[in-house]
Order: C-alpha cells, then structure tokens, then sequence
C-alpha cells in the first residue's frame, strides 16, 4: 500500500520490530540518506537510530546495482534486518521514503506518538521510476509562501518520490526573486495593493496589500534542505509576458517610455510585456546570473506562455528590432527573445525551459530547450518531433488550480474543466498515440498549483491532496491500476496525511456533495 505503487513487491513472512537499540549501518555515500531516515523518523517515534557498523538496518550503495538507475532501489525485511540498497544516494532517499510509509502511519507524525510498537512488514521491493521528471510547479508569485512552508512542501513531495519543485518565482501579480542591484524589484515588485477575490474580470477585490520575498540566503537554505531530501529546486523567471511586476518596478523595461504601471491586482493575461531593446535583454542575464548564483539545477525555466504581441507591433524599437534580426514581424520576437536568453542558459552549461501553447515560440527553439506543453498535447508531439525534451503538463489533467470536484462544497477554482481524481491517474505522462521516437523525449510530467486562489497552505494542500498521489503514483510507475492498485493504497494513505496533518479532499465525498 505505497504510494507511488512499487514496480515489483512482494510480502515475505514476519515483521522486523524497531527498538531503541537498533542500529543504522552506513557508509561514504550511504551516510546522507542514514541521516535523512534518522531525521523523519525521531519526531514521532524518539527512535535514536545509532550509527554502527553492526547495525541491523543496513543502507547501501553498489554502483554495480545499474539496473536500478539513478533513482531506483531495492529494500529486503527480514525478522533481523533491514537491507536497502541502491546504485546512488538518491536511490537510497526514495527507498527511505517507502521505509516510512510501510511504518505505522503514526510514524509520519511531527510530534511524539508514544505506545505504538514501530515495526515493519516483511518485504522484498525492487522499485525503479519509469519517468525521470515528476515535479510539482508551486506558484509563489500570485500569493507569497514563506521559506518555513516550502520546506514541509518539499518534504510533502518527497514522501510521494516527487524530485522537482518548479518554483515559479515572478509573475504579474508578484516579484520573488532578490536580484543585486535591483531592490526595486522586490520592494515595488514584490508588493501589490489589494487583490482580486474572484476569477478574472470579477472586479472583485479585498484591500489587503500583498507582499512577499525571499532572501538569496533562504532560497539557498531551501536548494539545501531538497537536495538532502533528493528534491531538485527549478527556478522559473517569466519572461516576456507575465512581467508586469518588473515592469512597476523599472518600467523602462516595458514597450511604451514613460507609462507607470502598478504590481497588477487583476487576475488573467496582461498586455503589458517586456520590451525587446538590448537594456531588457541585458536584465534578463543580470536577473539570472543570480538565479543561476542561488540555485545549482541543471534546467532554469524562463516562461514564455501566454505573451500577446500587441505592444511589439505598436513600438517602433521593437519594429525595428524584428527588421534588424530578419524575423518575418513582430509576433516572431517571442521566439526571438526566449533564444536569445536560452543562448545564455546554455553558455553557463543550464538546459532552458519554457512552456509551449502554440504561439509558435517553442518551434523557433533550438533542441537544447525543454518544454512543457500544458494546452495540448500536440504542441508536445511537435517539440518531441522536433527533438525538444518534453515534461508534459496538459490542464485537463495536471492544473490543480482547477477544481477537483463541480459541487458548490468546493473552493473558488479556476473555470474550465473540472480535474477529478480519476483525471490525474488516468494521465501516462507518454500519451499513447506517439510514436516511439516522440515518447523517448518524454522526460516525464508535472503537476501545476497555481494560486490565483489558494492564499493559505491549507489551501494549497487540498487543493494537492490528494490529487497529487495519482500524479506521483502514474509518473513513477504508469503500469500502477487503478481500481486495483491506487485506490486501495490511496485509501489507507489518508492516515498518512492524517498523520501529517496534510488537509486534503476526502475520498468517499462524491463528486458533486456540499462540504
Ligand atoms: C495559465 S499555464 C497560466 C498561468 C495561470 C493558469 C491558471 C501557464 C503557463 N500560464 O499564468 O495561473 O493558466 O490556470
């Protein structure tokens, strides 16, 4: 009852009993997943888990254990031991995670839970992912989160063997990202006046300025504390739409001199674009020479959806600037711009990501960028074509800013398609109809949790649980059935959440009730 469901498991008799005098044995590169183990487990259960080197739960890496890849690991119970083995310490941290879940769901408690006896059945599990991208994007920019709640998030992820957190960092509505040399970038970007508090063009609002950032010193506390848990942080900058935050912050960057915007309190998709001038190009590399300063990952996302064209035609500067590059017009500087930056990604050794809706954009890209499809599939199937890596992300199945049921019971979601679920399993990251020289540049896939709508954490976790279970059980292992396999386990995973406190949709309310 794993979630995400193993590749091979198999029950062999009796249960091995944890006490306070069983001992961890690690070593080298063993060592950092011995510590992760020690560190969820003490919280609830006391268990001091001692380092020994005639430890009864052995955790081992073999580099000669290929078969399992990077990630994947195979874990023997036994009445007497405990034997985890993998090719890599991350391997070792997703193992760790199923020793946690086949505890007593108590165990994921973060306060002492006395009385209860810590044992764990009597396993042989070799488990290996079969995507190597399972991410959850967490939109920072529409409402701020503190460093302290991306952390419980990314433990939330890891618990599921997710390993990306896209955090999307800047947008309209908020700038996140400290930038030397920029202040005004989060002291005017990251502060907006009120809020909308209904769907775009509700005119709806609350008089509740809202404000946030980060720290350079926070994020790279955050970079830390995923890698131990084998999280890698991906940061997203948008550019050149969804950028009106910069542009109230240095409205030079923008296509009209002398407009003053403000950080925008409306939801939806803004005409105000970055500029395409050398000056904005050049912020653009200074904002990520920071980025790339703060975060290690090895794919930066710059955006790209949803930028209207229409202030590029009306510019001179930017007339010009399509002549001077020989584009066909101005609609073409989208693509134009997000190479421009991507050369630069690739010149300090990053792979560049942007989203692909159809614009166009992503097919002027050359193969070194990676895109998210999250409209239509096909917009994937042409990049893949194309010999683009794909991380799938369609709305219909991955947006959990959409509502996961239609009853009245359920919060204010984004409207379009109600995302249940059923949906989000039924999702193989690989859609069926590709061709195989397609569906070997699906990296894997995302969930999204924009939050025009979610303010709170509590908001956040039901509106990812447990949707976000279905997504991690289809990314690691598409064979997983539904009826048979997830939701039996997603049943009893309520316990776990339960444990952690995690609110969440419960399963048996049916799909339209009240709350
Ligand atoms: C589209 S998907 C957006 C976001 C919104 C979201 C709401 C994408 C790359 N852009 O800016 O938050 O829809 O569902």
């Amino acid at each position: 009852m794993i979630i995400p469901h193993p590749t091979h498991a198999v029950r062999i008799p009796g249960r091995f009993t944890f006490d306070p005098a069983t001992a961890v044995r690690a070593e080298g590169a063993a060592r950092p997943a011995a510590r992760l183990l020690r560190t969820l487990l003490r919280p609830a259960t006391g268990l001091p888990l001692r380092d020994s080197p005639s430890g009864s739960v052995v955790l081992a890496v073999d580099p000669l254990l290929g078969g399992l890849g990077t990630e994947g690991y195979g874990l023997t119970v036994g009445p007497d031991a405990v034997l985890l083995r993998a090719a890599t310490g991350e391997g070792l941290l997703r193992g760790v995670q199923t020793i946690r879940q086949l505890l007593p769901p108590e165990a994921l408690s973060e306060r002492p839970v006395p009385g209860v006896a810590w044992w764990l059945p009597g396993v042989q599990i070799t488990d290996v992912p079969r995507h190597r991208w399972r991410g959850v994007l967490l939109d920072v920019a529409r409402h701020f989160q503190p460093v302290r709640y991306l952390r419980r998030f990314v433990d939330l992820l890891a618990l599921h063997k997710l390993n990306v957190l896209h955090l999307h960092l800047t947008d309209d509505q908020g700038w996140r990202m400290p930038v030397p040399g920029y202040p005004r970038l989060t002291e005017v970007g990251g502060v907006r006046s009120r809020s909308m508090r209904g769907r775009a063009g509700s005119g709806r609002y609350d008089d509740e300025p809202h404000a946030g950032a980060y720290t350079a010193a926070e994020l790279r506390e955050l970079v830390a504390y995923a890698t131990a848990r084998g999280v890698e942080v991906m940061p997203e900058i948008e550019m050149p739409g969804h950028a009106r935050a910069a542009l109230a912050a240095y409205p030079e960057l923008g296509n009209v001199p002398g407009r003053a915007l403000e950080v925008w309190t409306e939801w939806g998709v803004s005409d105000a674009v970055f500029g395409v001038h050398d000056e904005v190009l050049d912020f653009c590399r200074s904002v990520l020479g920071a980025v790339l300063d703060v975060f290690p990952s090895r794919y930066v996302h710059i955006g790209g959806d949803e930028c209207p064209v229409a202030e590029w035609a009306e510019s001179p500067r930017a007339r010009a600037r399509a002549a001077e590059a020989g584009l066909a017009g101005t609609a073409a500087l989208h693509g134009w711009f997000l190479g421009r930056i991507g050369e630069f990604l690739l010149a300090a050794g990053r792979r560049p990501v942007c989203w692909a809706d159809g614009s166009g954009a992503a097919g002027a890209l050359p193969p070194e960028f990676t895109v998210m499809p999250w409209r239509d599939a096909g917009h994937g199937l042409a990049a893949a074509l194309a010999g683009q890596d794909v991380v799938m992300a369609p709305h219909r199945a991955t947006y959990l800013d959409y509502p996961q049921a239609d009853g009245p019971g359920e919060p204010l979601g984004q409207a379009g398609a109600v995302v249940d679920l059923r949906a989000v399993h039924a999702n193989d990251p690989v859609p069926a109809d590709w061709p195989p020289e397609a569906a070997a540049h699906v990296l894997g896939t995302q969930a999204q949790l924009w939050t025009e709508f979610a303010q709170t954490p509590a908001d956040i976790e039901y509106l990812a649980f447990p949707r976000l279970c279905a997504l991690a059980d289809r990314a690691w292992n598409p064979a997983a059935d539904w009826a048979t396999d997830f939701l039996p386990a997603v049943r009893g995973h309520q316990a776990r959440l339960a444990a952690l406190g995690v609110r969440h949709r419960p399963l048996d309310r049916p799909r339209t009730a009240t709350a």
